[in-house]
């Protein structure tokens, strides 16, 4: 095993940027093998390897811009590479093709033998609609039958990537153009042996333009601008309008596409200026494999297309900080409840300014208590009240969605903000408890949260959850629902208000309230009762006693 050190070849230009590297130390690589795929301002163009042999060191990264003879990689090979390796091939092939009149290859010969009756075509580079395009692929080789439409090329500029096909049935006898090499109009692509010939030349060569210019020029016009990196949903329908030519994506990507039997429209693309990467179409099956396992469960949205990796650093300065595994948690909780379930959130406010003021009477006591008597307490008893009355807020679906369990027992979870993440401890039995001891229970409560001091346990069997944010400000949100529960109450900052009592405006404290709810399991005039009666009760807290 020798270790050779890989240089990049003719790429036909000045230089392009490395927006893909497609192997890593220890990866084999074939010969023809994509090793990166760069860009230039007019094309995209996959590198292959020029030997085979095993990735030692890559040389290159994603953004380096480089030109030919720049260092790509050392392999460990068998031997040399030979004079006649691709990358050399690069090179000749890019020779042959700029050559105005190639030398007739052993077609000629064929073309020649009466008993074939057949003759040798030349097939060029039709009108492309622009200057020059690069070959990102090479469908054919010497030996081919092709027939009439079969694809000799796919290329690729900035704005499209088009395949060119045959314009007549016959065999390959010699390839002129090599992945990674531009062409324009006129070009030699490839000379056919054909059967039968109408117009034959002097010479017994016909030439032939391999696509009809009418079709790339609807092709150029079919395909939409490079899609932007922050693909929405949005903008992948939009794509959709086209066919799957239209995305922006090489033929390595297009080939394991092919062979996932992935549909390139159904894929966000995450590369520069909109191009799919091979790690879309992995994140694209992983997605699909998971939403599969969610969907087997009840689960809906699991089609929905992930949001792309975005590289913020190119709009400034920026750092990452991991989040913490119960961050990661949340996160996927909220997500799986905001794509089940769908929300509705009633808003209704609560004049509290009795309850303030009984509340306030009460800080001597508290003090006296060693605890604090918050609004939070009031609202838990009155919520309690109100899902005794209104059962299906005691409830939950089942899975298959065709039961409502309905639960006797009135356990509620209060949302509790913490330095590692929001985490809900349960109160149980909150319809039995005092306003004492359900105000020391959530101090307690939190507190144990907040010290990561909660167990599994204390975090269970919640049957609606409430979420304060009274102490921050606010005047209304939605809350997501914590399934598998059906509703949740956010509450926000009390404030004083002009009250129409009447006669006059009067001051009063009125207190934010915002159900969400799932509108499977509970309507909209429930959600209105539910909100009006809990504000009742929080108007006059003797209610509760009632
Ligand atoms: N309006 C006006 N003032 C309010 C209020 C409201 N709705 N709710 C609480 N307050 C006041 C309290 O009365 C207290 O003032 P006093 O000491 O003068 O009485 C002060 O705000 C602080 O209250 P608190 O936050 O310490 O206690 P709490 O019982 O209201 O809330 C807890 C406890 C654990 C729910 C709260 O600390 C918390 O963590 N809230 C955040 C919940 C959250 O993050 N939800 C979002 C979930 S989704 O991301």
């Amino acid at each position: 095993m020798t270790e050779t050190l890989i240089k990049l070849p003719h790429i036909g230009g000045e230089s392009a940027d490395v927006i893909e590297t497609n192997v890593v130390p220890g990866d084999s690589v074939t010969c023809e093998d994509t090793v990166i795929t760069l860009e230039s301002d007019k094309a995209t163009m996959e590198i292959p390897a020029s030997v085979q042999g095993v990735v030692v060191e890559l040389l290159v990264k994603v953004g380096d811009s480089l030109k030919e003879g720049d260092n790509l990689m050392k392999l460990k090979t068998e031997a040399e590479p030979s004079q006649d390796s691709p990358a050399d091939q690069v090179v000749a092939a890019q020779s042959v093709v700029e050559q105005p009149e190639p030398a007739p290859p052993v077609a000629d010969n064929l073309a020649a033998g009466p008993v074939l009756e057949s003759r040798c075509v030349d097939v060029c580079v039709p009108d492309i609609g622009m200057e020059s395009a690069a070959v990102v692929e090479v469908a054919i080789t010497v030996g081919d039958e092709i027939e009439e439409d079969d694809t000799l090329l796919t290329l690729e500029s900035d704005k499209a990537t088009m395949d060119i096909p045959a314009t007549a049935t016959g065999t390959v006898t010699a390839v002129h153009v090599q992945s990674g090499t531009h062409i324009s109009e006129g070009q030699l692509i490839c000379q056919l042996q054909v059967a039968q010939s109408t117009t034959q030349s002097a010479s017994g060569r016909d030439t032939t333009k391999a696509v009809a210019p009418a079709l790339a020029a609807t092709e150029l016009a079919a395909v939409p601008t490079p899609v932007p990196t922050s693909q929405s949903p949005a903008v992948a329908s939009e794509r959709s309008q086209g066919g799957s030519e239209s995305v922006y994506a090489g033929p390595a990507v297009r080939k394991l596409a092919r062979e996932f039997g992935i549909d390139l429209l159904q894929v966000a693309a995450s590369g520069p200026k909109g191009r799919l990467l091979k790690e879309d179409l992995h994140t694209f099956v992983k997605n699909r494999l998971s939403g599969a396992t969610a969907a087997a469960g009840g689960s809906a949205g699991s089609t929905i297309a992930p949001i792309p990796e975005v590289d913020f650093s190119q709009w400034g300065t920026v750092e990452s900080e991991p989040l913490s595994r119960l961050q990661q948690v949340a996160a996927k909780n909220f997500q799986r409840s905001w794509l089940n379930i769908p929300h509705v959130t009633q808003h209704d406010q609560a004049d509290i300014t009795e309850l303030e003021r009984f509340r306030k009477a009460q800080k001597k006591i508290a003090e006296a208590k060693g605890t604090r008597l918050t609004p939070l307490p009031f609202i838990l008893k009155a919520i309690a009240y109100a899902m005794l009355e209104m059962p299906q807020f005691c409830a939950s679906l089942s899975a298959d969605g065709t039961q409502r369990i309905l639960k006797k027992y009135v356990h509620i979870g209060i949302a509790v903000d913490t330095p590692h993440g929001l985490l809900v401890p349960v109160i149980r039995d909150v319809n039995r408890k005092g306003l004492w001891e359900l105000a020391a229970e959530c101090a307690h409560k939190a507190e144990l949260a907040r010290n990561k001091q909660l167990k599994p346990d204390d975090m269970r069997g919640g049957c609606f959850t409430i979420s304060s944010l009274g102490s921050i400000g606010g005047t209304a949100f939605t809350p997501i629902v914590n399934s598998p529960e059906v509703a949740i109450l956010g509450v926000s900052k009390a404030q004083t208000s002009p009250l129409w009592n009447g006669k006059e405006f009067e001051p009063r404290l009125m207190l934010p309230l915002s159900l969400s709810y799932d509108h499977r399991a509970i309507n909209g005039a429930e959600a209105a009762k539910f909100t009006v009666l809990v504000a009742t009760l929080l108007a006059d807290i003797r209610g509760l006693l009632l």
